[in-house]
């Protein structure tokens, strides 16, 4: 006979104290306490999962990889709907590689390709509207391919930032610097700043290949560009998410000195949350996964982590530009699915992400 006491769930005290116990912890215990702003996930604010669905309204040519739609840019709302501006590939056929592509044949998915917008009344049933950023003439900065678009609203004007290829992407690794075009209007004419408007770092800086994905807010009365450069010259390796700030949407754009100031990551989600700035560290790196928050836009601790992150996400968040100091965070945004699978078959398709990444002002704990 077993005369081992019986333990009951009730003797445990399960719910986790949420002022730290006045008694020595596990390194891990500490760090519940020390590093996160409560000790309780269901009430850290910047803790959140996340939902998807497919849009409605676009075409879509899934089975023969020809039609690509993929990194979306943040969402707007003007004129009574929201906006989003995004990359669209339509080619003669699907991507082929860096060896065996032309000036018809795709190397990657991103690569011929232009920056084309479309609007909804409720994030959920699309509209395409046209081509915002046509590939210029050769050899015009972004004649290959223009990719990976993001948008500012600045005193009243339109910016949309883009990655410029001045070659076939996968030639040499990912390559490729940003661009910059502007509008009195989020339907156009967009008019194309001459030349690059941020340059790949010096021959050895941590981002000489590739200045990714750029992600513009307002913040501290100037205009922050976050984005996503490769260490070494693929973009698979450890990536490192940097920082530029600029006092006019065409620069001259400044490198932050501490960059890179994000260890992890890979496309750009950054967003004002309380007085500071949160972001998203997805795919690579050791914090990988994770929901990190800076009370000064520059140096990121994990805030919380998370599963079945977005890939490419970018927040309809209404304050990203309003510098308000007092950042209220987002519930929903779009991201992007690609099919993976060999580089023939590679092709993306855009998508609604919902979460809870909006300030909780139930919650006495985030106050
Ligand atoms: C995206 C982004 C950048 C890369 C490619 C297109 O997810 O990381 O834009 O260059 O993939």
């Amino acid at each position: 006979m077993d005369t081992k006491p019986v333990v009951k769930l009730s003797d445990f005290p399960w719910d986790i104290p949420q002022s730290k116990p006045d008694r020595p912890l596990s390194g891990s215990m500490e760090r519940l306490y020390e590093n996160y702003a409560t000790p309780r996930p269901e009430d850290n604010e910047l803790f959140t999962s996340f939902k998807y669905t497919k849009l409605k309204g676009f075409d879509y040519r899934d089975a023969d990889g020809t039609l690509t739609r993929r990194d979306p840019s943040k969402i707007i709302f003007e004129n009574g709907k929201y906006y989003v501006w995004y990359t669209k590939r339509d080619t003669v056929c699907p991507p082929r590689g860096a060896a065996n592509c032309t000036d018809e044949i795709p190397s990657t998915d991103w690569d011929l390709a232009e920056v084309w917008y479309a609007t909804s009344e409720d994030g959920f049933t699309w509209e395409e509207q046209g081509c915002a950023v046509p590939r210029p003439a050769k050899p015009q900065v972004g004649w290959r391919s223009v990719a990976t678009p993001d948008i500012l609203k600045w005193k009243g004007k339109f910016y949309l930032y883009y990655q410029a290829f001045e070659e076939a992407s996968g030639t040499k690794g990912d390559n490729c610097p940003v661009a910059v075009s502007y509008s009195d209007s989020p339907d156009g004419p967009w008019t194309r700043a001459e030349g690059v408007t941020v340059e790949n770092g010096e021959p050895g800086t941590w981002d000489q290949y590739s200045i990714h994905g750029p992600a513009p807010l307002v913040y501290n009365g100037k205009i922050y560009l976050y984005y996503k450069a490769a260490f070494g010259d693929r973009p698979d390796y450890l990536v490192g998410l940097g920082l530029v700030t600029a006092d006019d949407p065409l620069g001259p754009f400044e490198k932050h000195p501490l960059n890179p100031i994000m260890n992890s990551g890979h496309e750009t989600t950054f967003f004002p949350f309380r007085e500071g700035i949160a972001a998203l560290a997805i795919r690579n790196g050791n914090e990988a996964n994770t929901i990190q928050y800076s009370p000064d836009g520059v140096n990121f601790d994990i805030a919380a982590v998370s599963t079945l992150f977005p890939t490419a996400a970018k927040p309809y968040a209404p304050d990203a530009f309003l510098d308000t100091g007092d950042g209220r965070g987002f519930e929903w945004g779009l991201c992007h699915f690609t099919n993976g699978g060999s580089p023939g078959k590679k092709y993306g398709f855009l998508a609604r992400f919902d979460c809870s990444l909006s300030r909780d002002e139930e919650n006495p704990q985030m106050k």
